[in-house]
């Protein structure tokens, strides 16, 4: 399928994989670019000098391209601006945040910008700001989120810009990409399926937990605070949401989240750790490798839009 997006990417099918903390390293980035969609290596939290060992690995694992998403409420988020355009990076996708003082940097460099945005006003101000392409994420999304809906979001952006839109926020399969196509987008941000990917490197716990877990599973805590963040609702977040309640200090908070995602994804505790997912994550019922993923997405949307 060819859109605007894989025109602008070089990408095979019009789906790019979600910069997820800790989640989206190489190997899962290596594996999304194999099977034909845009990976990404997402910086995160990262010491710069960790995103550049990530994108040099990934370049071992791969010919095919690959972006950096940039998490921008990183206080290195500079460095490593700098970083992926050193690196040859061609994609870049930015989250939490306005990377408008780096745009120019990086269209200067050759980089297709491709900010995340949860709102028509941000969408407008990035397409003023230069860039090629936006994703318009719902609040379904798992991770840092914005209120609205993936269904009344696209929308609205598509009507807003004239750049392409990539739509996110509770795709998983052939009928969530097909319905993003109907809403006007010209590809798909997928997270949470990835996170089940075989080849992601989120400890068997955290995937266990969303294969088991339902529709109604995820919780978002601070709401209060202005950094929402959707997760599978477990003792962390009454915990935290409970403090939340009594009008608790941001440093009584922080004390359970310090470390509390490395905690989930790396050393597999679903309890006190943060469990990141989207509301799509009880439609997971299993693991598959990411070419999986992706051919079933792409033949389930075929089915229902025709070949194009
Ligand atoms: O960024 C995400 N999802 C994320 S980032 C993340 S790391 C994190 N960990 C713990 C606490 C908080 C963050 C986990 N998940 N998605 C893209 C996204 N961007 N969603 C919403 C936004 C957004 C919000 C405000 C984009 C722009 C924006 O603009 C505010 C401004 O500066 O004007």
């Amino acid at each position: 399928m060819k859109t605007r997006v894989t025109e602008l990417l070089g990408t095979e099918v019009p789906i790019i994989q979600g910069g997820m903390a800790w989640v989206a390293e190489y190997h899962l980035a290596a594996a999304v670019a194999n099977a034909g969609g845009l990976g990404l290596i997402g910086a995160a939290s990262a010491p710069p000098e960790i995103v550049r060992e990530q994108i040099r690995e990934a370049k071992k694992l791969t010919d095919k391209p690959f972006g950096v998403n940039i998490m921008l409420m990183n206080p290195n988020s500079e460095e490593v601006a700098k970083i992926v355009i050193e690196e040859g990076i061609k994609v870049v996708t930015t989250g939490a945040g306005n990377p408008g003082k780096f745009i120019d940097a990086w269209k200067n460099a050759g980089v297709k910008v491709i900010p995340v945005v949860a709102s028509v006003a941000m969408a407008k101000m990035m397409e003023r700001a230069g860039a090629d392409a936006v994703v318009a994420e719902g609040t379904e999304a798992g991770g840092h989120i914005g209120d609205i809906t993936t269904m009344a979001l696209v929308p609205q952006v598509v009507d807003a810009v004239s750049i392409p839109v990539i739509a996110a926020g509770g795709i998983a399969d052939g009928r969530g990409f097909a319905a993003a196509m109907m809403l006007g987008a010209e590809g798909v941000q997928i997270g949470t399926r990835f996170v089940v990917a075989k080849e992601s490197i989120v400890h068997e716990s955290y995937k266990e937990r969303l294969i088991k877990s339902k529709d109604i599973d995820s919780a978002v805590t601070g709401r209060k605070n202005g950094h929402p963040v959707r997760q599978i609702r477990n003792q962390l977040t009454r915990e935290y949401l409970k403090l939340e309640e009594e009008g608790a200090s941001l440093e009584e908070m922080e004390k359970l989240t310090l470390g509390s995602l490395r905690r989930a994804v790396i050393d597999g505790d679903i309890k006190t750790g943060t469990v990141m997912a989207g509301q799509i994550a009880g439609m997971i019922k299993q693991q598959n490798t990411c070419k999986e993923i992706i051919d079933d997405i792409m033949s389930g949307a075929e089915k229902l839009l025709g070949n194009r």
